[in-house]
């Protein structure tokens, strides 16, 4: 069985997600940030991770998404198979992986963004963090009026990807989401699903 290691509310919450989509058997492990069970199976100690029946793991959440994208075609989660269907999927995972993900780094841990122990260069990282933030989700509120889903072949593993962070910025930024209406529509039309809301209720509601 497929197995994946998650944190309550952390980018593990997108595979999750995407698991309960298919609907195939998996078991989902909750772990701490760099704990020895968690070590054992990515060394940077970070989540996402899974792994297959024949302890074969994976690691990051992009490649994850594609890969239960494609291991399950028939559930239609892929985001489409054309050549430029494929590239967009991509586009919007190196997106979320590295410029809203990356944004967000400082403004839960800002001590890693600084060697000033004081509460006032923190305090100056979680500022400079929020408001990279803030700038990326302006970037997925424009691709998103007027849409749906974030591409064009309909709800997608690229969804579920965008739902934690989108949820980082309602918890972790000064306003919230009120200026990024589209993501604030994104972020309602998943939690409004059955399954998303079985996974939330799993991870402890964070
Ligand atoms: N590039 C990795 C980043 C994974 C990552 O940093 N995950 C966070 C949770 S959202 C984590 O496990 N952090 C623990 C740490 O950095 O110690 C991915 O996209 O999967």
């Amino acid at each position: 069985m497929t197995t994946l290691y998650f944190a309550p509310g952390a980018c593990s919450l997108a595979p999750h997600i995407v698991l309960e989509w298919i609907g195939a058997p998996y078991a989902a492990v909750k772990v701490g940030f760099g704990s020895p069970e968690l070590l054992a199976v990515n060394p940077a100690g970070a989540v996402p991770t899974l792994r297959e029946d024949d302890g074969w793991l994976l690691t990051q959440a992009g490649a994850i998404l594609d890969y239960l994208a494609h291991k399950h075609p028939g559930a239609g989660l892929s985001g489409g198979d054309s050549l430029r269907a494929r590239a967009e999927a991509h586009r919007w995972s190196a997106f979320l992986t590295s410029d809203l993900h990356a944004a967000f780094w400082p403004v839960f841990m800002p001590y890693r963004y600084t060697a000033d122990p004081s509460p006032e260069a923190r305090a100056q990282v979680l500022a400079a963090g929020q408001a990279l933030a803030r700038k990326q989700l302006g970037v997925l509120d424009r691709h998103l009026q007027g849409r749906d889903w974030m591409l064009d072949g309909g709800r997608s593993v690229i969804d579920a990807y965008a739902f934690p962070m989108i949820r980082w910025g309602i918890k972790m930024l000064p306003g919230g989401l009120a200026d990024f209406p589209a993501v604030q529509a994104l972020h309602d039309r998943m939690a409004a699903d059955p399954a998303v809301q079985k996974v939330l209720a799993r991870e402890g509601g964070k």
